[in-house]
């Protein structure tokens, strides 16, 4: 038994964000039916493909553990199979571009009309207000929602992350919204709207630099390495490189053999509790009382000779070796993992956080598994559906068409 058992969900969503959050609900057992044009399907699958003809790993990797229904939405015949399904579904998911639903004729007046019990879940660019309509991608959201203006250097233009955080980090969002929504539901026997807008989800991730841009207002910012340059501080929040965004300072520093390896650098937390074991470990034991060295207040506009000093010594060291000295001292460091790396670790297979998977069309591939680990639901990837691959399953054991009213429904080109 998996802990989402028994909950349908009506899945629209497409390309990221929306995807990431019907992904989850599946592996936590919902039984997700993904709803695609027919003959092209999610845009996704077509999208930077890397075995000709087959669904692309972009596509692959966010639509595990779900089945696939073809279904033309704006058909007639479509919109009565819709009306079904929405009758019969717990969770309606969608992220189309601002009033696409509404276009379609499924506004959320007419779905609590047809299933008062219906959860609507959406992810939108952004909140009500100026933007309300406006189609946004990940990096937009990066740029809106103030990740970009606080990444990268403070010389440098600003900078989006590796990491999805728009999407898949809204599309966590929304998976919460949605269980939450299924336990009030439990109470009140109501279904509810749940948003998750993109910029939301950004600047929500974004907290520290929001309360660093109040501290501005009392004053410099010491733990930036730019208090410690004697760079004056502007109006808002600055880029600060790598530096930790916590009260204990931290860097990327080099480690052997950075010359060639892009990767061999290692993250380094001059944390106050240990500082006496840092200064040992870098051969700097006068650290530990010098005036200039000695608390954390005193170090702050000392940081790069600290950091200077301790990548001295992280450039004699591999990354692992640095691991290896000091996470018995309870110093925290960590090295820099390129995605080969984390595709080799053995580790993160056996936990399910990485997953081999088989595909029909393009064999073998990795994919993440569910982040999340529940001791009592184990997540399981099962591969994601070629298009329309259940349709006439869906129609027939989920709506109970017959073999002739599906064949009139084939005609009429809705699915
Ligand atoms: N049958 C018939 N029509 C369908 C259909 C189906 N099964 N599925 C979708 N459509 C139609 C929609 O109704 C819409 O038609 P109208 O424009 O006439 O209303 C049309 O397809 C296009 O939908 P869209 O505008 O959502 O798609 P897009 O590719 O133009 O835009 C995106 C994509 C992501 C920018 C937009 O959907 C969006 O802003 N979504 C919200 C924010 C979001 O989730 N962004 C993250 C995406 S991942 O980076």
């Amino acid at each position: 038994m998996k802990a989402l058992e028994g909950v349908r969900i009506l899945d629209f969503t497409h390309v990221q964000s929306g995807p990431t959050c019907t992904q989850l609900l599946g592996w936590f057992g919902a039984d997700v039916i993904k709803v695609e044009r027919p003959g092209s399907g999610d845009a996704t699958r077509k999208q930077l493909v890397d075995v000709e003809g087959e669904d692309s790993l972009y596509f692959t990797m966010l639509n595990h553990n779900k089945r696939s229904l073809t279904l033309n939405s704006k058909n007639d015949t479509g919109k009565k199979v819709l009306e079904r399904l929405v009758k019969e579904c717990d969770v309606l998911v969608e992220n189309f571009a601002p009033g696409a639903l509404d276009r379609m004729g499924f506004s959320w007046d007419r779905i609590q009309e047809l299933n008062p019990r219906m959860i609507m879940a959406s992810v939108k660019g952004f909140g009500p207000g100026p933007y309300e309509d406006c189609k946004v991608y990940e990096n937009v959201a990066q740029c809106a929602g103030g990740s970009a203006s606080t990444t990268g250097f403070r010389d440098g233009p600003p900078l989006v992350t590796g990491s999805q955080i728009g999407d898949s980090g809204t599309g966590l969002n929304l998976a919460l919204g949605i269980v939450t929504a299924l336990f009030q539901r439990e109470k009140t026997g109501r279904g509810q709207r749940v948003l998750a807008a993109m910029q939301d989800g950004v600047l929500n991730l974004c907290r520290v630099k929001l309360r660093d841009q109040q501290r501005l207002d009392h004053g410099p910012l010491k733990e930036y390495s730019q208090y410690g340059e004697g760079v004056p501080f502007g109006e808002a929040t600055p880029r600060a490189g790598n530096d930790s965004g916590g009260g204990q300072p931290g860097r990327i520093l080099k480690c052997r053999g950075w010359e060639s390896d892009p990767n061999a650098y290692t993250y380094f937390i001059t944390q106050a509790a240990v500082w006496g074991k840092i200064c040992d470990v870098i051969g700097k034991p006068e650290w530990r009382e010098a005036p200039d060295f000695a608390t954390p207040a005193a170090r702050l506009p000392h940081l790069n000779d600290v950091f200077d000093a301790i990548e001295q010594w992280t450039m004699t060291k591999t990354k692992y070796e640095v691991m290896e000295i000091c996470n018995p001292l309870d110093i925290p460091v960590g090295p820099i993992l390129s995605m080969k790396e984390l595709a080799e670790e053995p580790s993160l297979r056996e936990t399910g956080t990485i997953v081999e998977v088989d595909h029909p069309g393009r064999g073998k591939y990795l994919t993440v598994g569910c982040p999340v680990k529940l001791s009592d639901s184990p997540a399981q990837v099962t591969r994601s559906p070629l298009l329309g691959e259940h349709t006439d399953e869906i129609l027939s054991q989920v709506l109970h068409y017959s073999d002739d009213e599906i064949s009139e429904i084939r005609q009429s080109g809705a699915v």
